[in-house]
């Protein structure tokens, strides 16, 4: 492994301007500056954020065409797209690592965040923090992959 894709979905572009007191003061270019510094060497970072659930897709098919691991924070497609789920299950099934990573804990906030459609499909989760989450799935993902 020398590349990992860090996939990043709706609104996560919005970090560090909005509801710090859920999600901490930091932006997505903070978060890619922090996870550079803890990769290993030789280990690159892609992180990339999207609203579009299509695009999000094309990336996991473009982790399993390019045997790339993944740290996965669905976002809101969390809860109800199965699409992302059928195309997470795509690299899991590839023989590739999927973490699913989230900021919060959102097993303590509303019901509805309660459900991960993705979780099932994934290696394994990391949730509630902060952009630690992202540092832990990458500790791991250096590790195993
Ligand atoms: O805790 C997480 O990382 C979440 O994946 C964040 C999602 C939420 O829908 C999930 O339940 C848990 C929401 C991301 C929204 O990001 C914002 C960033 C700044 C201001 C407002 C929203």
């Amino acid at each position: 492994m020398s590349t990992v894709l860090v996939l990043n979905g709706p609104n996560l572009g919005r970090l560090g301007s909005r509801e710090p007191e859920v999600y901490g003061d930091g932006s997505l270019a903070d978060l890619e500056v922090l996870l550079r510094a803890s990769a290993p060497e030789g280990v690159e970072i892609d992180l990339r954020q999207t609203d579009d659930e299509a695009e999000l897709v094309h990336w996991l098919h473009e982790a399993v065409d390019t045997g790339r691991p993944v740290i996965l924070n669905p976002a809101a497609f969390t809860h109800y797209s199965y699409a992302l789920r059928d195309a997470a299950a795509l690299v899991t099934k590839a023989g590739l690592l999927l973490i699913e990573v989230h900021i919060s804990n959102p097993h303590s906030r509303e019901e509805f965040r309660h459900t991960s459609v993705i979780s099932g499909v994934a290696t394994g989760v990391v949730a509630g923090f902060g952009f630690d989450s992202y540092g832990l799935a990458l500790d791991y993902v250096t590790r195993a992959d």
